[in-house]
């Protein structure tokens, strides 16, 4: 473990990149604007058809502006070391194109390019680990979809919460459709992206109530793909390499972990969001979470939403280059 954690460990700051078919909506679909909702969850709460969901958004995430090689720099001047970005959220959409799905940009949205291997490369280029974010048990659209139903991915049923003790033919017939899913898209995918991608990080989220078997397998699968690769603990059941809290806190406990990371957005939002500017977190409010998170300890990841033809939200700009300047300052000091 602390093999795999030495560049992990020294990093302290880190990009995070929630970018995807969401983002080409920015939180509002057909009038509606969920504005203390998360953008990237918009499929859900409105209960997208997929039909409409590719029309609307994933069709048309065509990232024409995108320029790798500026995020990159932007997030190194602002004293970040990896970054870490959605390469399918729980929506299911891939932003690469992969061989195990044609829910991607270049089926769906026939987008020629491919934005997650210019990150990658640039990250290369320029000294900066490179990771993904994985949603491994929500894939909204799929069969094998970790629940039945659409409604609030983290307060099921107890049924829901049971159905992988569920006697009878509804039981197998589910396990049997998460197995698939696990089996023939994640776990292929994972590949493509360790592999194909250079990942060096997964940062797993929300494994619900997925059985431990199910984590298991697919930590297993990522340890004999790439056994130096650091993962989340977000795989659910202390699985993970590190530790972390909340999303968002406003403050951070001191830590007995040797490893633990702390996420902040730049809004309540992850994903790009339209509406969402009165939730926005000043670059001194960012700039103290960080000090705070690094005095004890943590690494800390600043999440921002880019819009869907590539380029950031002005106010972010600002805000990485108060980071900068900070940086900036302690480094000469
Ligand atoms: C999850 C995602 O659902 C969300 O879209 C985003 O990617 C975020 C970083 O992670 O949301 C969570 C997960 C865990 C908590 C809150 C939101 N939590 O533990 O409080």
């Amino acid at each position: 473990l602390d093999e795999r954690m030495g560049w992990w460990e020294e990093a302290r700051l880190a990009l995070f990149i929630h970018w995807g078919a969401y983002s080409v909506l920015g939180g509002e679909y057909e009038g509606e604007k969920s504005i203390d909702r998360y953008a990237e969850h918009i499929a859900r709460e409105l209960k997208i058809p997929k039909s409409e969901y590719i029309e609307f958004a994933a069709s048309r995430f065509q990232p024409d502006d995108f320029n790798a090689e500026e995020w990159v720099l932007r997030a190194k001047k602002a004293g970040m070391k990896y970054v870490v970005i959605t390469a399918k959220h729980h929506d299911g959409f891939a932003i690469y194109p992969s061989k195990y799905s044609d829910f991607d940009i270049e089926d769906t949205a026939g987008w020629e390019r491919d934005p997650l291997r210019e990150l990658t490369d640039a990250c290369a280029k320029h000294g900066l680990k490179f990771g993904v974010y994985y949603s491994h048990a929500q894939d909204w659209y799929e069969p094998g979809n970790f629940r039945f139903t659409w409604e609030h991915p983290f307060h099921p049923t107890d049924e829901e919460r049971d159905w992988y003790n569920k006697k009878g033919e509804e039981g197998d017939a589910h396990r049997e459709r998460v197995k698939e899913y696990i089996n023939q898209k994640c776990i292929p995918q994972l590949r493509e992206l360790l592999v194909d991608y250079n990942a060096e990080m997964i940062w797993f989220d929300t494994p619900g109530w997925l059985p431990a078997g199910y984590l298991a397998h697919i930590l297993k699968a990522v340890r004999e793909i790439k056994p130096e690769t650091v993962v989340s603990y977000r795989i659910g059941r202390g699985y993970g390499d590190y530790g972390g809290g909340p999303d968002n806190p406003t403050a951070f406990p001191p830590r007995d972990e040797r490893y633990w990371e702390a996420i902040q957005s730049t809004l309540h939002s992850w994903g790009y969001h339209k509406n969402d500017e009165h939730h926005r977190r000043s670059p001194e409010h960012l700039i103290r979470m960080t000090a705070n998170v690094v005095a004890r300890g943590g690494n800390m990841m600043i999440n921002v939403g880019p819009k869907p033809d590539g380029t950031w939200v002005e106010k972010d700009i600002e805000t990485f280059d108060a980071i900068a300047e900070w940086i900036e300052g302690q480094e000469a000091s």
